[in-house]
């Protein structure tokens, strides 16, 4: 039971909603370890094959909850973001199955940095992205350094994170900030919808996908080609790559199970 978020799972997805709808769902130190635990959760458990992040009311996140650091000068931010935001971005990273970023409305500051950490946006057409660090003479956090010019390119980046201007859900699919858009009035369903299908392919596969790419971004070609093998061998001993293979020789749909 969490107080800051809401935690369900269901056809093989677990939604988790930030649920602090009056605050624009900022953070709070007790909703920064709850996403993570939540993540943990659902890294455990093996009825969840994909994880949904969303917001509850009009807002995805407004990033860092200001009351709690009104006053700025007396926070020390080195220590709020080890204690507090780094370990919550690292286990999106370490959590082996598709986290798809539910953007329903706009995405602030940290708030921006959670969506980009995820491995798939998907936008309400009344979403919208800011980054909103510089607004108050922060530098992007949570990550938004490392994903935001890895995502939409340096050039692009550093325009963002430099204006803090705001960006709607069309230009954010213009510049691949997001993957899809849909109306408003039927996002959640849409974002299900897609949620179902990434939970109906093989798992374990894509979890390797996930942390195989990422590490590529990190290391040069001989070395993600040695990844690469490795990743391989264990995806190869998967009993979806089995029923892939098969289904594939009887001219069959795959019933993957993730396993
Ligand atoms: O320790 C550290 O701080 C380091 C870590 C930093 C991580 C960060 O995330 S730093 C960046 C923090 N976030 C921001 O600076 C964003 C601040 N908010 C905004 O710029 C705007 O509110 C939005 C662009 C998100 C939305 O604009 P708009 O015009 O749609 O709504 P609004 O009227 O500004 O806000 C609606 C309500 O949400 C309002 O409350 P009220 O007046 O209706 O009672 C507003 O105060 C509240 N709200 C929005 N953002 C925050 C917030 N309350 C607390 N903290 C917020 N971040």
């Amino acid at each position: 039971m969490y107080e800051t978020i809401l935690y369900e799972v269901s056809e093989g997805i677990a939604v988790v909603t930030l649920n602090r709808p009056d605050k624009f769902n900022a953070f709070t130190a007790v909703m920064n370890k709850e996403i993570t635990d939540a993540l943990k959760q659902a890294q455990k458990d093996a009825d969840v094959r994909c994880i949904v992040l969303t917001g509850a009311g009009k807002a995805f996140n407004a990033g860092q909850d200001l009351s709690d650091v009104a006053g700025g000068g007396d926070v020390d931010y080195g220590a709020f973001l080890r204690d507090r935001y780094n370990p919550m971005i690292l286990q999106f990273q370490k959590t082996e199955k598709p986290i798809i970023a539910a953007v329903n409305g706009v995405a602030a500051g940290a708030g921006m940095s959670v969506a980009l950490a995820c491995d798939i946006r998907l936008a309400s057409e009344k979403a919208s992205f800011v980054n909103a660090f510089v607004n108050i003479g922060l530098v992007p956090d949570s990550g938004g350094c490392y994903f935001l010019p890895r995502i939409v390119g340096i050039g692009k980046a550093l325009e963002l994170a430099m204006t803090g201007e705001k960006v709607t859900a069309e230009e954010a699919l213009r510049i691949g900030l997001v993957n899809q858009v849909y109306p408003a009035e039927s996002f959640m369903e849409d974002a299900l919808a897609y949620a179902r299908k990434l939970a109906s392919l093989p798992t374990k596969g894509i979890g390797l996908i996930k942390r195989t790419m990422y590490k590529g971004l990190e290391m040069g070609l001989e070395e993600t080609l040695e990844y690469e093998a490795f990743a391989q061998e264990a995806a190869g001993s998967t009993e979806d790559h089995k029923e892939g293979v098969t289904a594939f020789m009887e001219k069959r749909a795959p019933r993957f199970t993730g396993r």
